[in-house]
């Protein structure tokens, strides 16, 4: 591990001096992905690992930082959490549905954009595709000439939210109907493949190599880029629920979206799954992660390992890339993702998800949080009261920063620590960093003290930082914080600090 000495250069970051690794060295050029050469050191990989950084696509999504989740469906009539796929689209009827109330109360909680699941696992699809009967228009909801993703996607801009979809891969309605997994050959194909009637002109024609079900998937994939407006998440579930006789065209997918919506990003390609459905992030949450392949090209699977980002893992074997790729932590309010009645009283309390916010936002993720309306088409009123709940307390947790004038005048020594001086004792149980996006994640170790009066006490540790890294410490009353960076990648650039006091009654 080295340790790097560095050098104050703004009020509000740190830098080496110009004569260390501050800058990139000129072999490396930051990007959001880089190639790990077979003869590269020890120390050019964990040079590359310091300049990888995130893209602006990364950077929006990152900043919005609470996601909320959609899942809504035939399930929700079934009382199921994966269907079949031989439901009959006559069950689909909500008798209110309003997405306007579902944005509303996403935003009370702070939340900045809703994914949708457009197509769960069971292949019934909450928007009228030209490519399938299975879906709202063979429902008897609005007579058939209903569109949850209108719905959802007028709601989000008239309150300024962002918009993603879910759109199942694994479809066992089309598996039924003998397109997923028929086996059949991947030709050459243009998307929009147009049908008898289409209302579009299409200004642009894309051509892959497909097969059925990648063309119906494409073709989907199509219209929900092009006739929703801004798009900003993709949601790629990996879930194998229709089996694996089905390939995907993960290239092709990732093509498309990029093209048609270039500042989404892609849950399963430039965005991982956090690696379990509590909402939980890692102690050690790196957002640099080294990789086998081109996350461009090919996914990269499940990663749940407890370790992803240590240097023992980027010099590790079959390192052939370093990528930023941030983790999404995703979890639902209440034990399903879908409603069911009997879950009604099982709705998170605020304490649980005070724990998820400090366990996912707090540690370098971004947290998606799902609510499923129920058979009404409506938020209930006990989930709708905990995301207002939930927004507030955030709100009135993080909203005096105590040391927000001491952090910009605070003194930088050169030699890696920051002492930040209130003039006047505060009170506090909560310590916020973040490290600057534009240079990336560098710190590995770091340690934070209080002065008693005479001496410093280290009042917390941790590992890494990122984009926010949130401390839960025991109440403490002090006029001076020291942050001690402990062990480094390159010369770290800390962008954000603060104190805080979360006055719940749970610490
Ligand atoms: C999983 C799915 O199988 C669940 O039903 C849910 O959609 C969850 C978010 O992802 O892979």
């Amino acid at each position: 591990m080295k340790k790097l000495a560095f050098l104050v250069l703004t009020t509000a970051t740190l830098a080496a001096p110009a004569n260390s690794s501050a800058q990139s060295p000129p072999y490396i050029t930051p990007s959001s992905i880089i190639p790990v050469l077979p003869n590269d050191s020890p120390a050019v990989v964990l040079e590359k690992a310091a300049n990888v950084i995130p893209s602006p696509e990364h950077l929006a999504w990152q900043r919005g930082e609470r996601i909320g989740f959609v899942h809504f469906g035939i399930n929700t009539f079934t009382d199921h959490e994966w269907g079949t796929g031989t439901e009959s689209p006559t069950l689909f009827n909500p008798s209110a549905l309003d997405a306007r109330q579902w944005v509303r109360a996403f935003k009370s909680a702070g939340i900045s954009e809703v994914v949708l699941v457009v197509k769960h696992h069971d292949g019934f699809v909450l928007y009228p595709s030209r490519y399938t009967t299975h879906s709202v228009k063979a429902s008897p909801w609005l007579g058939g000439h209903g569109d949850v993703m209108r719905a959802l996607t007028d709601a989000a801009k008239e309150f300024g939210l962002k918009v993603g979809f879910y759109l199942s891969p694994a479809d066992l309605y089309q598996k039924q109907q003998g397109v997923f997994g028929n086996g059949s050959a991947a030709v050459a194909t243009q998307i929009p493949t147009v049908v008898g009637g289409d209302d579009r002109r299409p200004q642009l024609f894309l051509t892959y190599q497909l097969d059925d079900y990648n063309r119906y998937f494409m073709n989907q994939m199509y219209e929900l880029l092009t006739e929703y407006g801004p798009i900003s998440e993709v949601w790629l579930d990996g879930a194998p629920a229709a089996g694996s006789g089905q390939p995907y065209a993960f290239a092709a997918w990732y093509d498309i979206v990029h093209r048609l919506q270039p500042n989404a990003v892609i849950f399963n390609q430039n965005v991982r799954w956090v690696g379990n459905e509590d909402g939980l992030a890692r102690e050690s949450e790196w957002s640099v992660i080294p990789l086998a392949n081109d996350y461009n090209v090919q996914p990269s699977g499940d990663l749940t390992d407890a370790d992803l980002g240590s240097r023992g893992k980027l010099l590790g074997p079959n390192v052939h890339f370093l990528a930023w790729y941030p983790a999404e932590a995703d979890v639902s309010i209440r034990p399903g993702w879908f409603w069911h009645a009997n879950q009604d009283s099982q709705v998170k309390t605020l304490s649980q998800l005070m724990k998820i916010y400090y366990g996912s936002v707090g540690r370098n993720a971004v947290l998606m949080l799902n609510v499923p309306p129920d058979r009404r088409g409506l938020f209930t009123d006990a989930d709708v009261r905990r995301l207002k709940e939930f927004g507030d307390h955030i709100d009135r947790t993080f909203e005096t920063n105590l040391a927000q004038s001491a952090w910009k005048t605070a003194k930088r020594p050169t030699n890696g620590e920051i002492v930040i001086d209130m003039k006047k004792p505060v009170r506090f149980n909560r310590v916020m960093l973040g490290e600057s996006m534009s240079v990336g994640q560098r710190v590995e170790s770091f340690a934070v003290d209080t002065w008693t009066g005479s001496a410093w006490k280290q009042l917390a540790s941790a590992t890494t930082i990122g984009y926010k890294r949130l401390l839960q410490t025991p109440a403490v009353r002090t006029r001076k914080v020291r942050v001690r960076i402990l062990q480094t990648r390159a010369a770290p650039s800390i962008a954000t600090f603060g104190l805080f006091f979360d006055d719940s009654q749970d610490q």
